[in-house]
């Protein structure tokens, strides 16, 4: 059985070889970017056993996309090759000032997904699933999808990265929408900037007011701490990291995290986790890099709280 289905859309992402602004780059990447399948790979890199669900189009990018999550050892049983639209591409601009993303995504293929998407069979077989706020935004039908999957009686639990995208919708529309929904899940991330720039909140703890019913609410404050908000309220400092390029570290904390919930370690390890994927993901221009073996993970997990910064 699978632990976590993961769903959301993945585009090619091509990307600077090496962190420079896209204008000048001279060579490039061509990888698979996608918030939820890039969980996904990260989960099945430390051992977990993941599906991918999602639509991409009957064309190479779709193809290469589709196998090459699946050659990370994510089932993509689950991903429909759609004929009528095509697969979306994103670009990564490094610049001085932080990294912009271009998207080319309007229309695409996964944009079509909608409530019927996910057979129900699909969603009791499995432990968790991983969804985000990236998905609403695409169109109408895929917020309904996600409505559906939020409001629908579950065997599992639901979690919910959420992921603002400002250049999808501004923070105006997507506040309100991003903490109903959020609101709904088991399991909620969040960057402490996010919920700023979202909900005007400037704690983690006015975070977790403003969500009351997840199990538990994870807020990451960038360079300085994650907290764990459930039954009790956990706080671990974020390691030091030379950072290369921070896209899909958010996505590698939220990995890491949920590696811990299946192992069912506590909220500390859960955040050490988090922790530890997140900053290999903030080394690398890609959004994914191999996770530290299972020896060093093991090290970071046990250390004492003063070893661990
Ligand atoms: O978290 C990284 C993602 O933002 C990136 O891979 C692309 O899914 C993506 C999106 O919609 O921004």
């Amino acid at each position: 059985p699978t632990e976590v289905l993961c769903l959301g859309e993945t585009m090619s992402l091509v990307a600077p070889a090496s962190p420079v602004p896209l204008e000048q780059a001279p060579s490039f990447t061509l990888s698979a970017g996608g918030a939820e399948s890039n969980v996904a790979v990260h989960l099945a890199a430390l051992g977990h056993r993941v599906r991918w669900a999602s639509r991409v189009g009957d064309d190479p990018l779709g193809r290469r996309m589709a196998s090459t999550i699946g050659a990370a050892g994510v089932d993509t049983g689950l991903v429909d090759v759609y004929p009528h639209a095509p697969t979306a591409v994103y670009f990564k601009d490094p610049r001085p000032e932080g990294t912009r993303v271009h998207y080319y995504r309007a229309g695409s293929a996964a944009s079509t997904m909608d409530e019927d998407f996910l057979p129900a069979s699909e969603l009791d077989a499995t432990r968790l699933l991983h969804i985000s706020g990236i998905t609403p935004a695409l169109s109408a039908s895929c917020d309904r999808l996600i409505r559906h999957l939020l409001t629908r009686e579950r065997a599992a639990r639901i979690s919910f990265d959420v992921n603002h995208r400002p250049a999808l919708w501004s923070a105006r529309e997507a506040a309100p929408v991003l903490r109903e929904l959020a609101g709904m899940a088991d399991v909620v991330f969040v960057g402490l900037d996010e919920a700023a720039a979202l909900w005007g909140v400037r704690t983690a703890d006015e975070v977790r007011e403003l969500l009351d019913q997840p199990d538990v609410v994870v807020v990451k404050d960038g360079a300085d701490a994650a907290y764990a908000l459930g039954e009790r309220r956990v706080v671990v400092p974020a390691p030091e990291v030379d950072v290369v390029e921070p896209v899909g570290a958010g996505d590698a904390f939220a990995a890491g995290f949920l590696s811990g919930v299946l192992r069912g370690e506590d909220d500390v390890r859960c955040l050490r986790l988090g922790h530890v994927l997140a900053a290999q993901s903030l080394r690398s221009t890609e959004d994914h890099s191999a996770p530290p073996d299972a020896e060093s993970l093991q090290r970071w997990l046990s250390c004492d709280d003063a070893q661990w910064k």
